[in-house]
């Protein structure tokens, strides 16, 4: 800074002739007030839009952990699910049959043959068969329902003697050497399903 003659000041080349040549007017510091006022609220602003993304990652983290945990259940229940699938099927495979460690039991059925037209049934792998009256299944197109092939059934007899139930050969049933049995009670005959008749395995006259 210097002075020059005749009182003129200069500062950095420029010709001082008031106080706000030096710290500006009042409208420029009103300026950088504003100025000052604008750059706290940018970095507000800004502290805000941080402290807003940190709570839109800690959302997306649960959101995350949620599905997650949402996924491991599913997981499971699919995994339960096919448990029961298992235990069903086994319990439908074994139908009326118990097993132990050293025998199988099947729960033998009860039906009544009451005439030439009634075939025997084969839901239970033991039949047992019984009536008051001679049957021959003479009205039968099978003397035994249909099975499965490589099905068992063991047919046991509760008729009196004088009533005997009387298997033929033919009619869906295979006897061996063609020989008819006339069953009366305690009498047994087995047979396995060829996938078109019953074959017999044995038979005992008891
Ligand atoms: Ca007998």
């Amino acid at each position: 800074m210097r002075i020059k003659a005749g009182g003129v000041i200069e500062l950095d080349g420029e010709t001082i002739t008031s106080w706000d040549d030096v710290s500006g007017t009042a409208t420029d510091q009103t300026a950088r007030d504003a100025a000052a006022a604008a750059s706290n609220a940018a970095a507000a602003a800004q502290a805000t839009a941080t402290y807003g993304s940190n709570t839109a990652n800690t959302a997306l983290a649960n959101a995350a952990t949620a599905q997650s945990a949402a996924e491991a259940a599913d997981a499971k229940a699919v995994t339960a699910d096919g448990i029961a699938d298992t235990a069903l099927a086994v319990a439908d495979g074994l139908n009326s049959r118990s097993n132990a460690w050293d025998k199988a039991i099947y729960t033998p059925g009860a039906q009544q043959i009451s005439d030439n037209a009634t075939t025997v049934l084969v839901a239970q792998a033991v039949a047992r068969i019984g009536g008051s009256v001679a049957v021959t299944f003479a009205d039968c197109e099978k003397q035994i329902a249909d099975g499965t092939d490589g099905q068992f059934l063991t047919v046991i007899c509760t008729n009196a003697s004088v009533n005997a139930i009387k298997f033929s050969d033919g009619q869906g049933v295979k006897l061996a050497e063609t020989v008819s049995f006339s069953m009366s009670a305690n009498d047994v005959i087995q047979f396995v399903y060829d996938g078109a008749n019953w074959v017999e395995v044995h038979r005992t006259d008891n």
